[in-house]
């Protein structure tokens, strides 16, 4: 794997009402990841944050588009930048609108890159198909090109297109019937969580590689919305859902892919630290800590330091 990291703060609300995920990048940051990520990798280079607040005036559609046509620009620019030199890209949001950036700017680096979908929704929504109009239920939608709505007229024309053949989903479990029907009419690799727990995370991945892998030579990008694992694990988000992955079947996705040596991107979305008591606030950020401690390159080569007393002193 990568042995540099960037870290981008998506610091967004834009993509659903609820006030907060725009603030899970800092809160994240000071209560642990940055120390996650200096151990784990041989440089951090820390970009910040790239913010982006829904506006309270205006909560149309075509504003939505407008603000996340912009910013899925601004985003995806600096990680393809970030990604041919060569670091691997963490993008910490936010709510899970910012993935219209994070493929624009993982497929301009590579066009056929490989993207997991971790989420209990499929996030393939259009506003023809989706009941609630929230923009982050269609981040998968916009990069396949699927929405063709007057408020979209010229924007995301400029995306990369992501090919249905490219993407697998892991842990759904809150799939709208129009959202079911391009996954069935568009022939999308889909485990829900459901099937997971049946076949044992391992056999899916498996299962994932042979079709997206089959020679073992792609790059990979994990988009990882938090609300995949069970809301036991992560009650401080915005859509709860019961029933997800555990904690520990979301850290094996991760560790999978790294041990590949091919994974270029990872996001981890809508985390909200207005969300919840202070219990559910502690739990989220334990686990949320857990779910990336398999990342880094490999052990990092730390000076081995030998032991000031030798152990015959106390051999007995
Ligand atoms: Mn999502």
């Amino acid at each position: 794997m990568r042995s540099e990291c960037s870290l981008i703060g998506a610091a967004v609300d834009i993509g659903q009402p609820k006030e907060g995920t725009e603030l899970a990048p800092s809160w994240l940051r000071v209560k642990g990841f940055r120390d996650v990520f200096n151990k784990k990798f041989s440089a951090v280079h820390d970009l910040g944050d790239i913010t982006a607040k829904k506006s309270e005036e205006d909560p149309s559609l075509k504003t939505k588009f407008t603000q996340l046509d912009a910013y899925a620009k601004q985003l995806g620019q600096v990680i393809s930048e970030e990604l041919s030199k060569n670091r691997f890209v963490f993008t910490l949001g936010g709510d899970h609108s910012l993935a219209a950036g994070t493929l624009a700017g993982t497929m301009e680096f590579n066009p056929d890159i490989k993207v997991i979908w971790v989420d209990a929704n499929a996030d393939i929504n259009t506003p023809d198909t989706s009941p609630s109009a929230n923009t982050h239920g269609m981040p998968v939608a916009l990069a396949m090109g699927l929405v063709d709505h007057v408020d979209a007229k010229g924007k995301f024309e400029w995306m990369p297109r992501l090919k249905p053949e490219n993407i697998a989903y892991i842990g759904l479990r809150d799939v709208d019937p129009g959202e079911q029907k391009f996954i069935d009419e568009l022939g999308i690799m889909a485990f829900t969580a459901e099937e997971t727990k049946r076949l044992g995370i391992e056999k899916v991945l498996e299962l994932i590689q042979e079709k997206l892998d089959p020679n073992s030579d792609s790059d990979f990008h994990i988009s990882f919305d938090v609300d995949g694992i069970d809301p036991s694990f992560f009650p401080s988000t915005g859509t709860p859902v019961d029933g997800g992955i555990s904690l520990d079947d979301g850290k094996k996705i991760i560790e999978y892919f790294v041990s590949t040596g091919r994974l270029a991107a990872l996001d981890m979305v809508e985390v909200n630290p207005l969300l919840g008591d202070r219990e559910a606030l502690e739990r989220t950020l334990e686990s949320s800590i857990e779910l990336i401690s398999p990342l880094g390159p490999g052990p990092m080569k730390a000076p081995f330091i030998r032991p000031s007393i030798s152990n015959e002193r106390f051999s007995f």
